[in-house]
């Protein structure tokens, strides 16, 4: 970071522009706002007890609508081409478009992955040797009018794929968390709710009832545009259909342990990469070397720094 950038970022404590490149908002990074938004005792018994907790009002409105513009591009790029390149099949104006590894299609993602009002709390979740390992969106239309209030399973998981048959402990480590930012009102039932089952964090299983209808305890999360779920990886969880006129969007947010490898091709453009502050390159995976990501000196982790410098942890 040059360093009139750096000292307009600590006077403004708000959004920069780089006169070099106009289009480019960096957001500032992490500040005293940061130290009063850390995860509540409330917050970590929900995650500890049901796997999940919700903050509301994460995300400005206006910010949402900015968000929501460079998600509705690429989405219409992609229906424009007709081609989904991540099922590799036609993509039509009903499908479900998920779009992974999307970070590095514009500076606006970025700066939403050291969030003051959330990323404190995945820092007190998960420590200071963290990554974003994986990201993505997800826009759910409105179900067509043929099938609509159609009842249709539910494709519940928990994530991590293979980790879930490899990994020997149970129940199964947390190893990452997802932050998911609702672009859209998912208030009601029925309109492509994430649906949990709170304490699944804890179960290898989970028995699904054989007519595909819901498991017991399936609970939709109910939240309004600009709130913000975190889930711990192993909830047992799915995506609902979407019945009513809104089109649902969710910018979801992984993190997770460096030595964790990443589930996205993380190609974040160098300019990109070089242009966010150090404890950004953290999070996009940078870092000195490969054993850097098991035993970090304080270079691999600059957030580690930050937290000693402001007494969140002890050196
Ligand atoms: O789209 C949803 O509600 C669920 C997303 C999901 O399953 C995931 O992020 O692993």
């Amino acid at each position: 970071m040059d360093l009139i950038f750096e000292k307009e970022a600590q006077e403004t404590n708000s959004l920069c522009y780089d006169a070099a490149f106009p289009q480019l908002e960096i957001e500032c990074m992490l500040d005293e706002r940061h130290l009063q938004h850390q995860i509540t005792d409330e917050q970590r018994n929900s995650l500890n007890e049901d796997g999940y907790f919700i903050v509301e009002n994460a995300l400005p409105l206006d910010l949402v609508e900015r968000l929501e513009e460079r998600v509705d591009n690429i989405y219409q790029d992609h229906l424009d081409a007709g081609y989904d390149p991540h099922t590799k099949n036609q993509l039509t104006a009903h499908k479900n478009f998920f779009y992974p590894n999307f970070l590095g299609r514009d500076q606006i993602f970025v700066n939403i992955l050291d969030w003051y009002k959330t990323f404190p709390k995945v820092w007190g979740i998960l420590g200071w040797n963290i990554y974003s390992y994986h990201s993505h969106f997800i826009v759910t239309p409105p179900r067509p009018e043929a099938v609509r209030g159609k009842p249709a399973p539910l494709g519940w998981h928990q994530d991590s794929g293979r980790v879930n048959i490899e990994i020997e402990s149970s129940p199964r480590p947390r190893l990452s968390i997802k932050v998911v930012y609702w672009l859209s009102d998912c208030s009601e039932v029925g309109r492509g709710n994430f649906y949990v089952i709170p304490g699944s964090h804890l179960w290898d299983k989970l028995e699904r009832p054989a007519d595909g209808s819901m498991p017991e305890n399936a609970t939709p999360v109910c939240c309004k545009t600009g709130d913000a779920v975190f889930f711990d990886r192993r909830i047992w969880h799915a995506r609902s259909e979407n019945d009513s006129e809104i089109t649902r969007k969710g910018l979801f947010y992984g993190y997770g342990y460096r030595w964790l490898r990443s589930k996205d091709n993380m190609t974040i453009p160098k300019e990109m990469f070089e242009r966010n502050d150090p404890i950004r390159q953290q999070l996009l995976g940078g870092g000195t070397n490969a054993n850097g990501h098991f035993s970090p000196k304080d270079a691999d982790v600059p957030l580690k720094v930050w937290l000693e410098e402001h007494g969140v942890i002890s050196k």
